[in-house]
């Protein structure tokens, strides 16, 4: 196998990394070897013919974000594979721009997964592509992945017209999502379903689902129980609300019409993705010869909307606005930290304190709680509401760096690595425990952790 050389995500994005593939290899820090090879087992029995499924049996087909994450593993395995994993996806983009969270695998039987291409039915869209998608999206990572699939192995990059063939695809994604999904005219994207967070049954989306009404437990095929214990999972009463609000989208054909939706909310992740993405846009408008400058202004005035609007200055965190009822939802979820990964974010400071406050303890909890450990509902082993997910913890990883928060960044690296060493490569870890839940062989959990062992430490 080839490797290349790790590229660190805070040098300057103007700046590709000398790394090219061949070059010779970081040698292997010792301890993680092992860690490393069981992580590339993990990819290669994940990988489906030119994409790559976040768990065999649980997530049997292609999802958004998860590839973003994949992808950043896979270029230090190989670049093509890496670039691969994203084209695939977008090959499923819609006419309208938007990147649907699932592309369904033809070959993997109707019923694995629920709610399947039947439900969904992307072809009442005409715009929508051959292969049957879900009609939701989620959070936009894959512009900042994009960049760091190019900046490791550049030549290899060019050789297959990555970027040039990628940029206008990637621009489309964030015009719809920019444009569309801005719903109420505040420069900031909703999202308009709970899986469109990334961040399902988030005790954030409580009061505003809390107004739908479900669907009753006879209207689910629930499949995620044959591979999940039911108390590490959503329950049937979240369930019946996804079901209603996926149900009422597709009815509309899955139009954004202003004032049409029951839930919509800016959610903080969401929109710090996008305002990085548009910062690793900027860049990759620079390496194609298109104009940055359209980029650098998007950036700029996302990132002035997400501290306008959704930083809580006493809180210390950005909390989530309910669209419908023009509320904040002063909920402490680990989205509220994730505007960490926006460069020249006036907040970074006081976000890096809240992390090692009580509710996150950055510096002995890991990974990092998905969901405040001092609230009275913190449940430690379900999904979205306590345990600590790898995506989000590396996404905090990389923000510590971008801010020059080496020496944190350094040992949430080295604690991360210990906990999976531990575990497994589990969906999500209890972050006091290390207790680890949900799916075995989670991909974006193996992903990343050959990601944060290649990555040079920083100091
Ligand atoms: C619904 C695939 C996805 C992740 C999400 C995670 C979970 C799906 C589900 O799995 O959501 O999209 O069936 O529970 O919450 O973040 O992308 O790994």
């Amino acid at each position: 196998m080839t490797l290349v050389a790790p590229s660190s995500p805070v040098a300057p994005v103007s700046s590709p990394p000398a790394g090219v593939p061949g070059e010779a290899a970081r040698p292997a820090i010792s301890p993680s070897a092992s860690l490393d090879r069981a992580a590339r087992r993990v990819l290669a029995a994940n990988w489906r013919r030119g994409s790559t499924v976040p768990a065999g049996g649980l997530y049997p087909h292609q999802w958004s974000w998860d590839s973003a994450f994949i992808a950043l593993g896979l270029r230090h395995l190989s670049p093509v594979r890496a670039q691969r994993e994203l084209e695939s996806l977008f090959g499923a983009q819609w006419g309208d721009g938007r990147v649907p969270h699932i592309v369904f695998d033809p070959l993997v039987p109707a019923d694995a997964y629920f709610p399947g291409p039947a439900f969904w039915q992307s072809s009442l869209r005409s715009d929508a592509p051959a292969v049957p998608t879900s009609g939701i999206v989620q959070p936009p990572a894959h512009a900042l992945a994009a960049w760091e699939v190019f900046r490791a192995a550049p030549a290899v990059a060019r050789e297959r017209s990555f970027l040039p063939r990628l940029y206008p695809r990637l621009v489309a994604w964030h015009d719809y999502l920019l444009t569309a999904r801005d719903l109420r005219g505040s420069g900031l994207m909703s999202v308009v379903h709970p899986w469109e967070s990334g961040m399902d049954n988030s005790p954030a989306w409580d009061v505003p689902l809390a107004r739908v009404s479900p669907l009753p437990p006879s209207a689910l095929a629930r499949r995620d129980l044959a591979h999940a214990s039911a108390a590490e999972r959503p329950t049937n009463t979240d369930y019946g609300r996804y079901i209603r609000l996926a149900r009422d989208y597709r009815d509309l054909r899955y139009a954004d019409t202003r004032g049409s939706q029951e839930f919509a909310v800016e959610d903080p992740l969401c929109n710090a993705l996008l305002a990085a993405g548009e910062h690793a846009l900027a860049s990759i408008a620079r390496e194609v010869g298109a104009s940055a400058a359209v980029h650098e202004a998007r950036a700029a005035r996302l990132t002035a909307a997400l501290t306008d609007t959704l930083w809580d200055g006493a809180a210390g965190t950005f909390f989530a606005h309910d669209v419908v009822s023009g509320e904040a939802l002063r909920s402490y979820s680990v989205a509220g930290l994730m505007p960490l990964i926006v460069p020249s974010l006036p907040a970074a400071a006081d976000l890096v304190k809240t992390a090692l406050g009580d509710r996150f303890r950055l510096g002995s909890a890991c990974p990092v709680p998905s969901y405040d450990l001092t609230a009275a509902d913190h449940e430690a082993g379900r999904y979205w509401r306590g345990p600590g997910w790898v995506n989000t913890s590396w996404l905090f990883w990389y923000g510590l760096r971008l801010h020059g928060e080496l020496g944190l960044a350094d040992d949430l690296r080295d604690r991360l690595l210990g906990r999976v060493r531990a575990c497994g490569f589990r969906e999500y870890i209890d972050p006091l425990t290390g207790t680890g839940y949900g799916t075995d062989d989670f991909s974006w959990t193996a992903a990343l952790t050959l990601d944060l062992i290649r990555t040079a430490p920083s100091h």
